[in-house]
């Protein structure tokens, strides 16, 4: 295999044939994922999970084999449900020192976006993230672990970017005033909707929790919406956070990472493109006072993203990878752009 066959445990799982190759695959922030091929043509993703991000890997796991044990009942096509390749014990991931790694089935013929190329595409995600949603209806909640605690709690984030800031461990906070103050000056409003949840209006689901356009697997050939992947996060939350993060990154005019913001916005024919596919699928499975949070979800979840952006920017990059000096300050500034943004077009997002 092309040279490096050691640094990859794809010996330790049940592959079809003899892996020939295995290059870096996607775009994700978190997780390293490379795409292996086997000689008998068979495709794999592995990935070493991240166990600095993910504390207890194990937990995570054992969620993962639950949550697509539960969605396989109801999908009978492989390609819409993840599925794991078996270690030669038969476990669900290989640990070697301190590295976890897991490999899955290639969705044959997939593949992800990092934008929304039409509206089409976008409500086919939301389609499918409300398929998600609906599935998990009846998934016994109490069996999730929860992967990353406090996890969209956005005022906990506010503490945690407040603390980067006194610290200022890199020295960078002078050059990033600008977006400190606009954090800074939102931060009275960031338990909007874990208030609304303390106080029981709304609801605790099931839910994904990291709704990323790329999150979602396309048919490449009928760009129909397949699978929902990156299971990591799958835990109990709201369902606003699932719309909103959606939104956040898949009505975007602009990549995550645009340096130029003027090309930087949320475009509402997005935006009801994906409310309307996703209320949909959801079949009237949210009370009303769900559905009137959705908008919320989505400043908020942007809001947070440029926090918790800004936050790594701060302490050093040591969360989200980067690619380039500044990336993810870049990101914050996109993130603060899509908030100014949605805040001007509020009275368009009601729903
Ligand atoms: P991260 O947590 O780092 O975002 P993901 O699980 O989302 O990792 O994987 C990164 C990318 O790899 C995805 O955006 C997608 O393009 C691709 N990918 C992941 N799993 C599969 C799969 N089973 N089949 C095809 N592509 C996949
Ligand atoms: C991360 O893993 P990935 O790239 O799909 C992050 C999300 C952020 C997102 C921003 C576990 O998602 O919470 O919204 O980056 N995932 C984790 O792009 O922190
Ligand atoms: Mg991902």
């Amino acid at each position: 295999m092309n040279g490096e066959s050691e640094r990859y445990p794809l010996s330790a799982f049940r592959l079809e044939g003899r892996p020939l190759s295995c290059l870096p695959y996607g775009s994700g922030h978190i997780n390293e994922t490379y795409l292996a091929v086997t000689d008998t043509g068979r495709q794999y993703i592995l990935q070493k999970i991240n166990s600095q991000v993910f504390r207890d890997v194990p937990a995570l796991m054992a969620n993962i084999e639950a949550v697509t044990a539960h969605l396989r009942k109801s999908e009978r096509d492989p390609r819409r449900v993840l599925t794991l390749v078996p270690t030669l014990e038969g476990g669900s991931f290989h640990r070697e020192g301190e590295g976890y790694w897991r490999v899955y089935d290639f969705v044959t013929g997939s593949l992800s976006l990092d934008q929304a190329e039409s509206a089409a595409d976008f409500a086919e995600s939301a389609s499918a993230f409300g398929h998600f949603q609906r599935l998990l209806q009846d998934f016994p909640a109490a069996r999730l672990h929860e992967t990353i605690p406090n996890f969209h709690d956005t005022p906990k984030r506010c503490l945690a970017l407040r603390e980067a800031i006194e610290k200022d461990v890199m020295g960078r906070a002078a050059g990033a005033k600008e977006e400190i103050d606009f954090a800074l000056a939102r931060e009275s409003g960031a338990g909007e909707l874990t208030e609304a949840l303390r106080k029981g209006e709304l609801p605790l689901r099931v839910t994904h929790n990291d709704t990323k356009l790329n999150n979602v697997l396309f048919d490449a050939k009928t760009r129909k919406a397949l699978c929902v992947i990156d299971l990591d996060t799958v835990m109990p939350g709201l369902c606003a956070n699932d719309f909103g993060d959606s939104i956040r990154f898949g009505a975007s005019t602009a990549a995550e990472d645009e340096r130029d913001l003027d090309r930087v916005s949320m475009s509402l024919d997005l935006y009801r493109a994906y409310s309307e596919a996703f209320l949909a699928a959801c079949a009237g499975g949210l009370s009303d006072r769900e559905v009137s949070s959705l908008p919320v979800g989505a400043r908020m979840m942007t809001y947070e993203c440029g926090v918790r952006f800004l936050t790594d920017y701060l302490s050093g990059d040591t969360y989200f990878r980067i690619h380039r000096e500044g990336h993810n300050l870049d990101r914050c500034r996109t993130q603060f752009k899509l908030v100014r943004d949605m805040e001007e077009k509020w009275s368009e997002m009601r729903l």
